[in-house]
């Protein structure tokens, strides 16, 4: 029956984790896929995330199903977590639980195809993140790319951003990365963030923002937020996608959301409508537990002020890996200009290595990240540093 089936190629970020897994070497480094680590290069569980766990344990909730759009009290906190608790835009918000951020993308994407009045094609920043394309290919939508890294400065290239937001025909679709742009690190400054927003309006296109990064980038909530709520604010009824997985550590519980900001209060009713109608028979309706930690911590101001403090916690210790790469590099000798290191943001850094310098650390050094030199900062920690920069020394001369 499969005869015609092809082998198709290993995912190119998740196929990083099995060759380091192959590796028999004590000292190798995992650099591949985006999931914080602790200083032990333990995978971490928020400690809020496990007081909230028990707490939702010792409640003996029944585990009847959930409603299509998933549990209110974790959405509704969703809402105000992302668009900030003054914003006018939460009572004509259009929410729904999501499979984690792909499923919220996945779920606007589909949106977009049957709903969007204008092309069905979406503008994604070159380079994206690696699923981005093949999420919006695989909900019906034509992907497009814009200008948005500039290999030269190892920074945004804002000039061709901007070019090409105004060579885009008007009332398109352009998908921005909220914060800590995956896999460049590279993101606007909030000056830019105005400029590109003026440039948005002033060709009628329509934003979608992937946001699986709140309070990971910088630390604060609010500032990673800031381009989402500016575009609120200057009018813009975008869409949403929201990750838990990196800021609540909830990976595997793949617990997200995806909204779409109305117009209206009646117009919110239509698309709620709608979203229901699109979820239904893709998996009718959400898992609950990831949910209901989540809910438990946005809506327990105790546990939400803890939560605030061990994010920034693990965005400090990001921070602090970037600056002691940087400081290794330059007592090494190395000629090369390591500042991109510090000035990107988030769970990335893009080094600028070439393929051939990735293979040369996997195969010479036991150094596993993607070929396009990204390499997650949260698998650095004070014990392998040392010998990561070097290895990255030795391949770079
Ligand atoms: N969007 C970006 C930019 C990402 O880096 C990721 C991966 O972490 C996601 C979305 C979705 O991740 P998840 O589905 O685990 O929430
Ligand atoms: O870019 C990353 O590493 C994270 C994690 O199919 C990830 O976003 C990577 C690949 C994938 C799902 C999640």
């Amino acid at each position: 029956t499969w005869a015609n089936v092809p082998q198709g190629p290993p995912d190119a970020i998740l196929g990083i984790t099995e060759a380091f897994k192959a590796d028999t070497f004590d000292k190798k480094i995992n650099l591949g896929v985006g999931a914080y680590r602790d200083n032990a290069g333990k995978p971490y569980v928020l400690p809020s995330v496990r007081q909230a766990e028990e707490k939702v344990i010792a409640s003996r909730l029944n585990k009847e199903y959930a409603g299509i759009t998933g549990v209110p009290e974790f959405t509704k906190a969703a809402a105000v977590l992302a668009y900030g608790k003054d914003s006018t835009a939460l009572d004509r918000v259009a929410i729904t639980q999501s499979i984690s951020g792909t499923g919220a993308l996945r779920i606007g994407g589909a949106f977009l195809a049957r709903f969007f009045p204008g092309a069905k094609t979406i503008y994604i920043p070159q380079p994206s993140w690696a699923n981005h394309a093949a999420v919006f290919k695989d909900s019906g939508l034509a992907v497009e790319k814009y200008a948005y890294y500039n290999k030269e400065t190892i920074g945004l290239d804002f000039e061709g951003m901007i070019a090409d937001i105004n060579k885009a025909p008007n009332g398109s679709i352009f998908l921005f990365h909220a914060c800590a742009h995956n896999p460049t690190g590279v993101d606007p400054t909030p000056e830019q963030w105005k400029e590109i927003e003026a440039a948005v309006k002033a060709k009628g296109h329509y934003s979608f923002f992937d946001m699986a990064y709140q309070g990971f980038a910088s630390g604060d909530i609010h500032k990673d937020a800031f381009a989402v709520r500016h575009f609120v604010a200057q009018g813009h009824n975008v869409a949403l996608s929201q990750s838990f997985a990196k800021n609540m550590g909830l990976y595997g519980e793949r617990i997200g959301a995806f909204s779409i900001v109305c117009e209206s209060a009646e117009e919110k009713k239509r698309v709620d409508s709608q979203i229901k109608i699109l979820v239904r028979p893709m998996y009718s309706n959400p898992p609950i537990h990831g949910a209901r930690i989540a809910a438990e911590i946005l809506n327990t101001p105790a546990l939400y002020d803890q939560w605030l403090v061990e994010v920034k916690e693990m965005a400090d210790r990001i921070i602090t890996m970037r600056a002691l790469l940087k400081e290794n590099l330059e007592k090494l000798g190395s000629k090369h200009d390591w500042s991109h290191i510090t000035s990107q943001i988030g769970m990335f850094a893009y080094t600028g290595l070439s393929p051939e310098q990735m293979d040369a650390l996997a195969k010479e050094h036991s150094v596993y990240a993607t070929r396009d030199g990204r390499i997650s900062v949260a698998g650095i920690t004070t014990g392998n540093v040392g010998r990561l920069a070097e290895a990255i020394f030795k391949v770079t001369g």
